[in-house]
């Protein structure tokens, strides 16, 4: 049996009813330990936007049927961080998507938490309480629609659009009074798994299929989002087979789902996942704005792309997506992932509000019309795995209502909701969790240097790990320099954005040093803006970011944090610190070995 955790929001009692169809006009209700009163006026099609007036003795908020609990929520986090949102506020991204990469036998691909929260043995299983818990923790920070499975789409989850869908009805039930919809993944070739003789888009009898489907899923759950699709990506089927664009795909599905106000959600992330190491020619990045961009406007209205916020794959460090930029007549989503799978396994701090502001700032808001992030969570009993890590599931809501918000601002709001710090203490947890990334970056892949990790597992370092497979991953490094020329005399990837960016990255001086070796090939006596050679820098950094995770045991200690979280924080802070120090070892010897060249500060580096 699941005893529930402390965390954020979930510390602090539900301010509404568990019902939201329950009349609230007039309803008063007890808000916080500070005994203050709220009372609530529901508008008829108010939606999610809310607005908190101060009254006599409490305050009065005033919204649509979601918008109260939302505007609840934004009080108990305004008083806790004396700072009530004033005047009308809604959020910024209509679609504030969280996907579970839940397969229905209970695993979750790049799962880091634990077993599935609502899949095992092949069908739905879960504690209702716990399910009201993750409604409750979803609307508090404000994300509204929860994908359930993986969009690997696993065998027997197709049974999701047919014999299981009395049990998603259930499921969707309880997540609903908390203002959270569902949404489903589909396998592109469902059809032919059912008995069609072909998946092909533009056949007549796949789109009565579709149609027909859809409509059944719909009566069992009528306020479904829509569809999520990854299509013609490793392995999985898609239009491509039938020599159909994208766009062509896409859009039938996209017609079955109209009807009911779906949407359908395309991920854009395909590449050549066979491709030959020898093949210098082929470089991955550039392949999703090569497909896309030339399908620009072909989309149907409820089409929402969807793309990762760079062009590989969630590394800890990449420039912003070229497409993202330059899909203009196409509704884009901004894909995040919260589950750390290169960035740490809920193992290794990195608190990921640094990176998606600058991801936001790349970007430009408004390029993007909704926002889905990969889950972070699972069965453990603190939700996340590592407690902290439930930082990244609360910030990507935020971030959904406001995407300017700083990531200091976050951060302390999440600590002060979960813990109760003293001042100082408060300061060292927030200003540890800011500067995690950079820690983390530091001992794993400084100067854009990605993918020196350890195939198929993505923890732990291995220089030449990917050097040498099908994944288009390559970090060519060999005596002589390293990294790849992607500018027009190499590969030519620069040339896929906009020219004021282009200029900055094409030229190694003007090129930030953190996407450095992500742009170019550079020998290793190459001098840095700050002097030192290209070498002195991988040492330096290895060194200093290793050292970074060693001092930060000592904060973590410091803490006066409740036993279980504290218990399971000093257990990771012990796996960071070990992961840090092989990085900085084998990713010093490689280099050293490579380069011949000594460390200026004598430093141990293992021959
Ligand atoms: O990064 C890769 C992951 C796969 C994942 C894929 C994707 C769900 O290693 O596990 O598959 O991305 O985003 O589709």
């Amino acid at each position: 049996m699941w005893q529930e955790r402390k965390t954020w929001l979930t510390r602090l009692p539900l301010p509404v009813p568990e019902t939201l169809k329950t009349p609230l006009e007039a309803a008063e209700f007890e808000i916080g330990q500070a005994g203050v009163r709220a009372a609530f006026t529901v508008e008829k099609d108010g939606g999610e936007s809310y607005e908190i007036l101060p009254v006599d003795g409490g305050y009065r908020i005033t919204g649509g049927e979601t918008g109260i609990l939302f505007g609840a929520y934004a009080l108990i986090r305004g008083l806790t961080t004396g700072c009530v949102p004033a005047g009308r506020q809604k959020p910024f991204y209509p679609l504030r998507m969280l996907n579970g990469w839940d397969n229905m036998d209970g695993t979750v691909e790049r799962g880091y938490a634990g077993r599935s929260m609502w899949f095992e043995g092949g069908r739905f299983d879960y504690e209702p309480a716990r399910v009201r818990q993750l409604g409750r923790m979803l609307a508090s920070c404000g994300v509204n629609v929860l994908c359930v499975n993986n969009v690997n789409v696993h065998q027997p989850a197709q049974h999701l659009t047919d014999t299981l869908l009395p049990d998603l009805a259930r499921f969707a039930a309880l997540l609903r009074p908390f203002g959270v919809r569902l949404m489903i993944c589909i396998d592109f070739s469902l059809p032919m798994q059912e008995g069609l003789p072909t998946a092909d888009p533009l056949d007549e009898q796949v789109q009565a299929w579709w149609k027909e489907r859809a409509k059944k899923i719909w009566a069992a759950v009528p306020d479904l989002a829509g569809f999520l699709v990854k299509a013609d990506s490793e392995h999985r089927p898609g239009p491509n087979t039938y020599g159909r664009t994208h766009a062509e795909g896409a859009n039938m599905l996209a017609r079955a789902v109209a009807p009911f106000g779906g949407v359908l959600i395309w991920r854009a992330f395909v590449y050549n996942c066979m491709q030959d190491w020898r093949d210098t020619k082929t470089d991955r990045p550039r392949a999703a704005y090569d497909l896309y961009k030339p399908l620009d406007g072909q989309f149907d209205g409820n089409v929402i792309v969807q793309v990762k916020y760079g062009p590989f794959d969630f590394q800890v460090r990449e420039p912003v997506s070229p497409l993202l930029l330059g899909m203009e007549k196409t509704n884009l989503a901004l894909e995040l992932q919260l589950a750390q799978e290169y960035t740490g396994h809920q193992i290794d701090l990195f608190a990921m509000p640094p990176l998606w502001r600058e991801i936001f700032d790349g970007m430009g808001k408004e390029r993007a019309k909704a926002v889905a992030a990969v889950s972070n969570l699972g069965r453990d009993e603190n939700w996340t795995g590592h407690p902290f890590a439930a930082l990244n599931l609360y910030a990507f809501g935020r971030f959904g209502w406001e995407p300017d918000i700083a990531p200091e601002t976050v951060i302390r709001e999440w600590v002060r909701l979960s813990y109760d710090l003293a001042p100082a203490q408060e300061d060292a947890l927030t200003e540890l969790l800011l500067s995690s990334r950079d820690a983390y970056e530091q001992y794993t892949a400084n100067l854009g240097l990605c993918w020196m990790v350890r195939p198929e597992s993505h923890y732990g370092p291995s220089p030449y790990g990917y050097e040498f497979d099908r994944w288009g991953t390559y970090n060519r490094a060999d005596r002589n320099g390293v990294g790849i020329d992607r500018t027009d005399a190499g590969t030519g990837y620069v040339s896929q954005y906009p020219e004021a960016l282009k200029k900055l990255y094409e030229n190694p001086e003007t090129c930030p040093d953190k996407l450095l070796l992500f742009f170019h090939r550079l020998p290793y006596d190459f001098r840095m803006k700050d002097g030192r050679t290209l070498i002195q820098r991988l040492y330096d950094d290895h060194f200093q970011g290793c050292a970074r995770a060693e001092s930060m045991k000592g904060v973590l200690e410091s803490l006066p944090l409740p036993d279980a979280d504290k218990r399971e924080i000093l257990e990771r802070i012990d796996g960071q610190i070990k992961n840090a120090r092989e990085w900085r070892d084998i990713t010093n010897t490689f280099f050293h070995r490579l380069s011949g060249a000594a460390d200026e500060k004598g430093r141990k580096i293992y021959e």
